[in-house]
């Protein structure tokens, strides 16, 4: 990895010019895919199977980010952070949303910030922060929406919402999805001067994972997806077998890939690839038996040995699931692709989270955060800002309640509804597989991770702080006997 001297602010010695013109502001097309790790990439080389040369040129063209990760490991709460620079707590969307709760109205997002400064706004595909009208992504600065306002959908024929009414659309879901898209980007080019920013958040590969179109599936006939190794992994769950279901998973990553080949094509197409700013990243990550479960951050269990012998300091009685934040679920690929401003092709190991698009994307797009607004997120284009730990937050189901945070040498967790939690080295075990929560000789490190998620937790009022008195540090001094 290159490190921290990968970026690249050019045309510096331009300033004095660009000061008396009028400012020429980026097109914005951010791509959200929904749960893909980080392994799901050929780029990422962490296993056999994936086919994606699209994204694999993009990040080619760009500059990645190999340590972002979301500030939650699961769908709403990672997309409110993401849209607001706010932790989740914060704006009270701390579980991916399934009733009617959302994301209240009042919050500013950095779509409106846009919108007000000029941009014309779309955006398409999933949601997920609110099914009410009241949720409504028009309500959160975009003009125009293509899509479905909740979590669920079908790989094929969806439900979407088309110029205002639900209906239901013959095709694939990342065709579609991906068609709207380009008709935007069409209209954009044609109708007017001003920037734009195109949200295209795919549901892929979201299950379910079929079908896919034959093109994906006979790329991946003759190529092996085997199971990470991890003890007692069960062959076969839910309806099917595991290496099928991790075939149809690449599967859906190849016709994600070949569609957003579409969108990238059609930038090159009408002359805009210059001119625009192209992010890519995933709300979370996902796990296909890394560390014994099936999912991202509220992940089932998928070995046949207990839990307790596997994660023997881990205790939860009454949950088939396994809440976490580990590396696989939290962690997401992060590339930004900015012709003449950020360098091609490189990496960069610093760390970004969730709430760093904020700022990241008012400051390239040059339009000021409105001062009476705070935001704890970093412009994590600027070499000089650096982040020292990303902090997360986890309440599954409203009941087991975590907090997580990573730091360059460190990644920590701990539940403190439920107290159990886990401490890697990560300059000695980069893939989070020998936990030393309870190993002796920790204790200085705990603490010192305490201290940073305490500091944190004061800092945004985040209730499972307490009444000043901090659960982290008192519940671990009862740790009960584990099962
Ligand atoms: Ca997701």
């Amino acid at each position: 990895m290159s490190g921290k001297s990968s970026l690249l602010i050019a045309g510096l010695t331009m300033l004095g010019s660009v000061s008396v013109m009028a400012v020429e502001r980026p097109n914005i097309v951010f791509i959200l895919t929904d749960d893909q790790a980080t392994w799901s990439m050929t780029n990422s080389n962490e296993i056999a199977g994936p086919l994606t040369p699209h994204m694999d040129q993009l990040a080619k063209e760009s500059l990645q980010f190999t340590r972002c990760y979301t500030n939650s490991p699961v769908c709403s709460p990672s997309r409110a952070s993401l849209i607001t620079g706010k932790y989740p707590t914060e704006v009270g969307v701390t579980e991916y949303i399934s009733r009617d709760n959302g994301l209240n109205a009042d919050e500013l997002t950095w779509v409106s910030v846009l919108k007000d400064a000029g941009y014309r706004t779309a955006l398409v595909g999933k949601w997920h922060l609110g099914d009410l009208e009241k949720h409504h992504p028009t309500h959160f600065g975009y003009d125009q929406f293509y899509g479905f306002q909740g979590g669920g959908n079908t790989a094929k024929d969806p439900r979407l919402e088309v110029d205002g009414k639900v209906q239901k659309v013959k095709g694939y879901t990342v065709e579609l999805l991906t068609n709207k898209a380009i008709e935007y980007l069409e209209e954009f080019k044609s109708h007017s001067a001003a920037p734009f920013v195109l949200s295209l958040h795919y549901r892929a590969p979201h299950g379910p994972f079929t079908p896919v179109d034959e093109t994906s599936h006979e790329l991946h006939a003759d190529k092996k997806h085997p199971l990470p190794e991890y003890p007692g992994l069960k062959q076969v769950i839910r309806k099917g077998k595991m290496t099928d279901l991790i075939r149809q998973y690449h599967e859906l990553v190849t016709h994600l890939d070949t569609n957003i080949g579409r969108v990238l094509r059609k930038l090159d197409e009408l002359e805009l690839k210059e001119n625009t700013v192209v992010v890519f990243t995933s709300d979370n990550g996902y796990n296909i038996g890394h560390h014994g479960i099936w999912g991202k951050g509220n992940g089932d269990w998928l070995s046949d040995l207990p839990r307790s012998v596997l994660h023997p300091n881990l205790k939860f009685v009454e949950y088939a699931k396994l809440p976490n934040m580990w590396k696989t679920s939290a962690r997401v690929p992060l590339y930004v692709r900015w012709p003449g401003h950020v360098k091609a092709g490189v990496t960069n190991d610093k760390l970004v989270e969730f709430i760093d698009f904020f700022p990241t994307i008012c400051e390239m797009a040059k339009v000021d955060v409105p001062k009476d607004v705070t935001l704890l997120g970093k412009n994590f284009l600027e070499e000089a800002k650096e982040t020292d730990a990303v902090c997360m937050q986890h309440d599954v189901q409203n009941r087991y309640v975590m907090r997580g945070v990573v730091t360059d040498k460190w990644s920590y967790g701990f539940c403190l509804s439920h107290q159990f939690g886990y401490l890697y080295d990560l300059t000695k075990d980069p893939d989070e597989k020998h936990n030393l929560f309870m190993s002796e000789g920790y204790e200085e490190v705990k603490r010192e991770m305490d201290e940073l998620l305490k500091t944190r937790m004061m800092q945004i009022n985040d209730p499972a702080y307490g009444d000043g008195e901090y659960p982290v540090l008192n519940a671990r001094k009862k740790l009960p006997e584990f099962e």
